[in-house]
């Protein structure tokens, strides 16, 4: 069965919508399996985010993480991957269709990055790597 790492971002559980995106995924019929409030940290967001290094928005995007917790999820689900970047919508809060939880409910003003609420992994590849990262062992 194809996993996925979601996380619900600091601005997500800040504004109290954890629950709203676990909602929206158990509703597809997803399952999750790991659920772990967290607090980053740079070691581990370097490692996350390691393609993105170099890059104009890393540094606020690695700040805007290290804000306040996160909701490390591992979902799991037929094609599920693909399913969440469907739940979640596009990138940019403003261009993600409504319906989307990006499209709801992100925001992408007021700071110096994107803050749309959700991560899901880009790819089965990825989502290995990636859950390796935040539940090792
Ligand atoms: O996979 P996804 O989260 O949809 O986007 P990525 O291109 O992987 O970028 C990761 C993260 O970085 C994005 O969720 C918000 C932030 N970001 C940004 O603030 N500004 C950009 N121009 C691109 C990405
Ligand atoms: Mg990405």
């Amino acid at each position: 069965m194809e996993r996925s790492l979601v996380l619900v971002k600091p601005d997500g559980v800040r504004r109290g919508l954890t629950g709203e995106v676990i909602r929206r995924i158990e509703a597809k019929g997803y399952t999750l399996v790991r659920l772990e409030l967290r607090e980053a940290t740079p070691e581990l967001l370097a490692e996350h985010y390691a393609e993105h290094q170099g890059k104009p928005f890393y540094e606020p995007l690695v700040e805007f993480m290290l804000s306040g917790p996160v909701a490390a999820m591992v979902v799991e689900g037929e094609r599920c991957v693909e399913g969440f970047r469907s739940l979640a919508g596009a990138t940019d809060p403003t261009k993600a269709a409504p319906g989307t939880i990006r499209g709801d409910l992100g925001r992408d003003w007021g700071l110096a990055v994107q803050q749309n609420i959700v991560h899901g992994s880009d790819s089965p590849e990825s989502a290995e790597r990636e859950i390796g990262i935040w539940f090792p062992a």
